[in-house]
């Protein structure tokens, strides 16, 4: 920008002093509101001072013509909580939309330890020697700064992040479940974009990121170990509702007859629970990520799946339905920031809260206060 002045990029040209948000020099595109670590990483990682900024043209170009590099900077944009960036990844992602959805998004949980990155490396080459290109993302809602675990799991994946077919981008950062969640359905996209034919996204953070990416995907993967008890690995009957298979990991050397025995006993209790894909049946599957017995079986199961639910037209239905559920996720998530940031509402919270600990006022009451408030002065 040729002003000098400390003003935010995306304040208005005549805005006077009522804008009191500065700009610190030498940061550009940080990540909900913390001043980019991550793209200082990026950068210096790239060992260029400061990249200049693509224009939409010059994005759309590189995504569509499978350029990383770009592809990693249009993710990175479409990341940015930035208003300034918003507009461009927008348009960015508007003009790539038409390119996306020709992929299988495949989502895999579990507990942390029971093998889900390895599997993703195993699956991702197996993949990768198949012809397909692989796209590998993570969704951690709990991390922060760090850019959470993946960083970890990251060198694990370490063969498939060196195969020029594979494309593996750890979990944006952001404080917020939705956030997170825009973020990385709309990275889907511009991956699809780039041509990648799978999309393997791992839940990362535990709890409340397994909706979350079966909101994303088409097939719902959950790995397994055999010997741990269900309740120590977390595993609700809620959970394995949301699967489209479950995998029992690690069948190998002495471990290999107590999968095979827990895929059974998974299977036995599958008959009980409701499907979570209309015309498709979930059931157990065993497998070694480590000597890669059992992969391309797996990998049949989802094209299977994929056959099935395309023919029925359940697939097409399920990504209307999550595109749908999508875009009012997003205007809540818009109505509640606009709700705490409204000035009035600000001014009189602390009042009604204290009036309602104290049992002076019943919730309905201190509900109709604030909402008057929202609605009644639109000063905010
Ligand atoms: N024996 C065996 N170990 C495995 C297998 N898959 C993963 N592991 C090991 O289990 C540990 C956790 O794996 P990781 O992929 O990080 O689990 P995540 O937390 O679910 O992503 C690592 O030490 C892996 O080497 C497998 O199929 N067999
Ligand atoms: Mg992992």
């Amino acid at each position: 920008m040729s002003d000098k002045s400390t003003k935010p990029e995306w304040a208005p040209k005549d805005a006077g002093s009522e804008f009191t948000t500065k700009v610190m020099r030498g940061v550009s595109g940080g990540h909900d509101g913390m001043p980019g670590q991550a793209g200082a990483q990026a950068r210096s990682a790239a060992g260029s001072p400061r990249r200049r900024r693509l224009s939409v043209d010059e994005y759309v170009e590189g995504v569509r013509g499978g350029d990383r590099n770009v592809l990693g900077q249009a993710i990175t944009l479409v990341e940015s909580n930035a208003l300034a960036h918003m507009e461009t990844a927008q348009e960015v992602l508007r003009r790539v939309l038409p390119h996306s959805g020709r992929s299988i998004r495949i989502g895999i949980t579990g507990v942390p330890g029971a093998g889900k990155s390895t599997f993703i490396e195993a699956m991702g080459l197996y993949l990768c020697e198949q012809g397909h290109r692989v796209a590998v993302l993570a969704v951690d809602p709990s991390s922060k700064v760090t850019r959470g675990s993946i960083l970890g799991d990251k060198t694990r994946m370490e063969l498939l992040s060196r195969d020029e077919r594979a494309f593996i981008r750890p979990s944006p950062s952001s404080g917020t479940l939705g956030g997170v969640t825009r973020k990385s359905r709309e990275t889907i996209l511009v991956c699809e974009a780039a041509g990648f034919d799978v999309i393997l996204v791992e839940t990362v953070g535990v709890g409340q990121s397994e909706t979350t990416v079966r909101s994303m995907v088409d097939f719902f993967l959950l790995v397994m170990i055999a010997g741990a008890g269900d309740e120590l690995q977390g595993i609700k009957k809620g959970i394995m509702e949301l699967a489209d298979a479950l995998l029992v990991n690690k069948a190998d050397g002495d471990n290999k007859p107590r999968a095979k025995a827990a895929k059974l006993e998974y299977n036995r209790a599958l008959h009980y629970l409701a499907p979570a894909t209309d015309g498709w049946q979930t059931r157990a599957y065993a497998c070694s990520s480590l000597t890669g017995e059992g992969i391309p079986e797996v990998w049949t199961v989802v094209e299977d799946f994929r056959k099935k639910t395309t023919d029925s037209g359940v697939l097409e239905k399920r990504r209307r339905a999550q595109t749908m559920d999508w875009v009012y996720s997003m205007v809540e998530e818009h109505l509640r920031s606009s709700f705490f940031k409204h000035a009035g509402v600000e001014r009189i919270r602390a009042e009604i809260e204290h009036e309602v600990m104290w049992g002076r006022i019943p919730p309905t009451v201190a509900v109709q206060r604030l909402i008057n408030e929202f609605e009644g002065n639109g000063d905010g």
